[in-house]
């Protein structure tokens, strides 16, 4: 008796680490990809997006970029469009390499990476929502 409930014990835990792996993973992909998964598709792609969101019914602070982090090589246009109903940027982290002002609802912005680095951004309503391109050679 004692034995099997120390088997049941092990199968618990064993539920519980597996539901939290899956549960990690979801988020993820909820929150957009992983740098890795992002860098695939763009990597060759001249232009890229990003979606601006405000998932429905949710808090002010789930508002982000997707993806959040996105890989592509110099000379790539990457195109943001804010499919929110309020105003949000896309404004570069260092004040200087690009900044979008008001984008409306519904607008774009677009911004060609002539340089190789990596960008951090911020939209300067909700500084929250960050973002990051990374521009490679
Ligand atoms: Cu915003």
């Amino acid at each position: 008796m004692k034995h099997s409930h120390y088997l049941t014990g092990g199968l618990f835990f064993i539920l519980v680490v597996s539901f939290a792996i899956s549960a990690g993973t979801g988020e993820v992909a909820v929150a957009g990809r992983t740098p890795a998964a992002a860098a695939a598709p763009t990597r060759a792609a001249k232009t890229a997006a990003v979606s601006i969101v405000e998932p429905p019914f949710q808090p002010v602070t789930t508002w982000s970029y997707r993806p959040a982090v996105l890989k592509v090589r110099v000379g790539a246009t990457v195109t943001w469009t804010n499919t929110g109903a309020v105003l949000h940027t896309v404004t570069a982290t260092d004040h200087k390499s690009f900044d979008s002002k008001d984008i409306k609802p519904k607008t774009s912005f677009s911004f060609t990476f002539k340089k190789a680095g990596t960008f951090p951004y911020f939209c300067s309503y909700h500084p929250w929502m960050k973002g990051t391109v990374i521009v490679t050679p």
